[in-house]
């Protein structure tokens, strides 16, 4: 009945398509296409001889087991295998022609026999095999892992290749992760604002739990899952010490237990006084005795609620929040103290290196290595410094952050952000994979050519016992999740890539665009090409050429290139572009702060000069004449103009292609991600104009021949107010 009322929907409104022009009559359909499902949407296959060819393949399901980890692999084939195939399969504890057999060598005695005894001892916890095999005379398929949560990911890796139509006849899979931790942070506040959040409120409803349970939590572990995602930082790193009261403590108890069937497992974020701030003592040194105890106390208290607790997350020192340099001692005393509370447990300290400070008078991008890699060797064990990809802060581009390759004993997290904080918020459509795969593949030369940060990061440069990958959710209450159907794509490539950074940007596109947009070979291929352009695209017209830290004050939503006189220079736009008659760029060359010194050569060397940093770094590291010659052999100038124009225009393009494809995409995704193109196109061309026309004002030459003049008065963008811009900090 669903179905018929779905497709009648799809009929109507393609007839009343070739009545009416785009947009208005979106809001009358209801086709169930609201993003909710993400890319576990399991539609039919409407190849009719693809779906035989499987229906062939798999005819019986066996599953091992019935821990609730089993539930859900059961759950969740029922549901995917009726959905793609119109059928659901029966289940049979016999072994038959043409099944698929799930299970680990614990709970499976055909597992045992499959002779991967040798296989499945590498596989570690996680790692799982999927396998084309005979089995007592028959043929079968098996998904085998150590753990029941290894055959969950198993069977997420069996589903999407179902989803996105592979041959699933000859399987021959070996996965396991590269990296041990593979963490979201939510920068979530206890009363639901989410900072920097831009797809509603905190999807954790604090008030309501530990009863209350919402469908959104499972389907939210079942995504994670879905991609290997295996720890949650349920809280803002601007840490409310109120998360670790007992009362909070039984609410984040409630959401470790859904989570953790799904091989989740949960952190927080704590508020480095938190013994001060909640109990009661009158100092957090992190030397004291008796502050030590409190945390022990606290970690047992943890630990009694939570057995399989992960541990803390923690920003100290670091703008306005406390730490332990407020009672003159290291980071590493800090982070080991808590290491010492959480190590009888088996839990570990995330310990943030986003530090900078006013009295430092050191430049903000050189901070960090200098604060922590003269304590590299001082940490414990279990403690990761978890590091942002680039030295400032997730900007649009930055270069990869110098600390990667610079501390051998650390073990060092990498932080990517999904969310959207200066990329757009959740109206512009950027596809994040290239820019994570841009800092995973740079090479640091840390120990010689081929020492990758993701090297670094996975911990196979330096050997490390412990290796992680965090990013920033870019999750809300919105019905869509992210605010924006494509940046699902971005939560998706994360997990994608900390389960595998070798894979490439384009095949995780593609993959996201099969199992969530459908896999028409036209919609697939433009909607791919589209994602692998769209980050190019944003740093063309927000930040060409290497410029960064130039959207406005406090909000960042938008151009704000004009920005000064704040409380301390490094927040102020004109710090980081440094525009002047003469020219523009940051001079970290070693004429300037020689921020390039932080580098391992030859890479210190090629930033060194502007004839050979690449030229996406140019005035990162560049201080250039307006009349410097580009490498199109256009002057700085021109060629700074051009890109912003090019950008701004890209985005028409991208417009264009998207309506192209009107009729293969379902009506709610195409109308709700043309009406963000509208967006986009829009503030593309606000950043376009207000920077070209800021930058004019001090290199007081023409816009390139060719080119429209910019619209608009600069003094109009600079008063351009927006005080209710979501996801500001609080
Ligand atoms: O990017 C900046 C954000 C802050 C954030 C901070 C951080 C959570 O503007 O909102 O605070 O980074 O990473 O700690």
């Amino acid at each position: 009945m669903l179905t018929i009322q779905k497709y009648s929907a799809r009929i109507i409104f393609g007839l009343l398509l070739c009545f009416t022009a785009h947009a208005s009559f979106a809001q009358f359909f209801f086709d169930g296409e609201d993003g909710y499902r993400l890319w576990l949407r399991y539609e039919p296959i409407t190849d009719r001889k693809l779906a035989k060819q499987y229906q062939q393949q798999i005819q019986s399901l066996q599953i091992a087991g019935d821990s609730q980890t089993n539930t859900i692999i059961r759950k969740e084939l029922h549901h995917a295998l009726s959905g793609l195939l119109g059928d659901s399969l029966a289940e049979s504890q016999q072994l038959k022609n043409r099944q698929l057999i799930i299970g680990t060598p614990l709970n499976s005695s055909l597992i045992g026999e499959a002779g991967l005894a040798e296989e499945l001892a590498n596989l570690g916890n996680e790692g799982y095999l999927l396998r084309s095999i005979k089995l007592r005379g028959k043929q079968v398929t098996l998904i085998a892992g150590n753990t029941d949560v290894a055959t969950l990911y198993g069977t997420f890796h069996f589903l999407r290749l179902l989803q996105t139509h592979q041959p699933i006849d000859s399987l021959a899979v070996k996965s396991t992760p590269k990296m041990d931790l593979r963490v979201l942070n939510h920068w979530d506040n206890l009363d639901r604002h989410v900072e920097r959040g831009y797809a509603g409120q905190s999807i954790w409803d604090w008030h309501k739990l530990p009863e209350y349970k919402e469908q959104r939590y499972y389907d939210y572990a079942r995504a994670n899952a879905s991609i290997g995602i295996n720890g949650t930082v349920l809280n803002n790193v601007n840490a409310d010490p109120l998360i670790l009261t007992p009362q909070y403590l039984e609410k984040v108890a409630s959401l470790a237990d859904i989570f953790r069937p799904y091989g989740i497992k949960v952190y927080l974020s704590i508020k480095f006084s938190s013994p001060q701030l909640i109990g009661g003592m009158s100092t957090s040194d992190p030397l004291n005795p008796a502050v030590q105890k409190w945390w022990r106390d606290k970690a047992q208290e943890i630990y009694k609620r939570i057995p399989d607790f992960g541990g803390f997350l923690v920003k100290a020192n670091s703008e306005g929040q406390p730490g332990p340099g407020d009672f003159g001692r290291s980071h590493a005393q800090g982070a080991n103290m808590l290491a010492e509370a959480l190590e009888p447990h088996g839990g570990i300290v995330m310990w943030r290196a986003f530090v900078y400070a006013a009295e430092k008078n050191e430049e903000r991008s050189k901070q960090a290595y200098s604060e922590f890699k003269p304590l590299d060797g001082q940490f414990h064990k279990n403690v990761l410094v978890q590091v942002k990809n680039g030295p400032i802060d997730f900007q649009p581009r930055e270069p990869f952050s110098p600390l990667f390759g610079a501390t051998p004993q650390t073990p060092l997290m990498m932080e990517f952000q999904i969310t959207m904080e200066y990329l757009g918020f959740s109206t512009h459509w950027v596809y994040l994979g290239p820019m994570y795969k841009e800092v995973l593949d740079a090479d640091t030369f840390a120990k010689g050519a081929g020492s990758t940060v993701a090297k670094v990061v996975d911990g196979s440069l330096f050997n490390n016992s412990i290796s992680g990958i965090a990013g920033v959710a870019n999750i809300g209450t919105d019905r869509n999740w992210t605010g924006h159907i494509i940046l699902q794509s971005n939560w998706y490539v994360f997990g994608r890539l900390a389960w595998d950074h070798q894979l490439s940007a384009r095949e995780i596109a593609e993959e996201w665009v099969r199992m969530t947009l459908g896999n028409d070979s036209e919609v697939v291929t433009k909607v791919t090409d589209l994602m692998m352009a769209s980050r190019e695209i944003t740093v063309n017209y927000m930040t060409p050429l290497g410029l960064h830290h130039i959207m406005a004050e406090g909000h960042h939503y938008g151009p704000g290139p004009w920005v000064k006189d704040l409380g301390r220079d490094d927040w102020t736009s004109v710090y980081y572009h440094r525009a002047d008659k003469n020219g523009i760029g940051f001079d970290r060359s070693p004429n300037g702060v020689n921020a390039v010194e932080q580098y391992f050569p030859p890479v210190r060397d090629l930033y060194t000069s502007p004839e050979t940093v690449p030229e996406e770094f140019l005035l990162w590291f560049h201080h250039l004449s307006w009349d410097y010659k580009t490498r199109s052999g256009r002057t700085l100038w021109n060629e700074l103009v051009h890109r912003y124009y090019d950008g701004a225009a890209a985005v028409g393009d991208m417009a264009q292609t998207w309506d192209s494809l009107q009729e293969k995409i379902a009506p709610q995704p195409f109308h709700q991600i043309q009406m963000a193109l509208d967006i986009q196109e829009k503030e593309a061309l606000w950043w376009r104009n207000a920077c070209v026309l800021y930058f004019q004002s001090f290199s007081d030459r023409p816009i390139p021949e060719g080119l429209e003049k910019p619209q608009g008065r600069l003094q109009d963008y600079i008063e351009m107010q927006f005080p209710h811009a979501p996801g500001q900090g609080k």
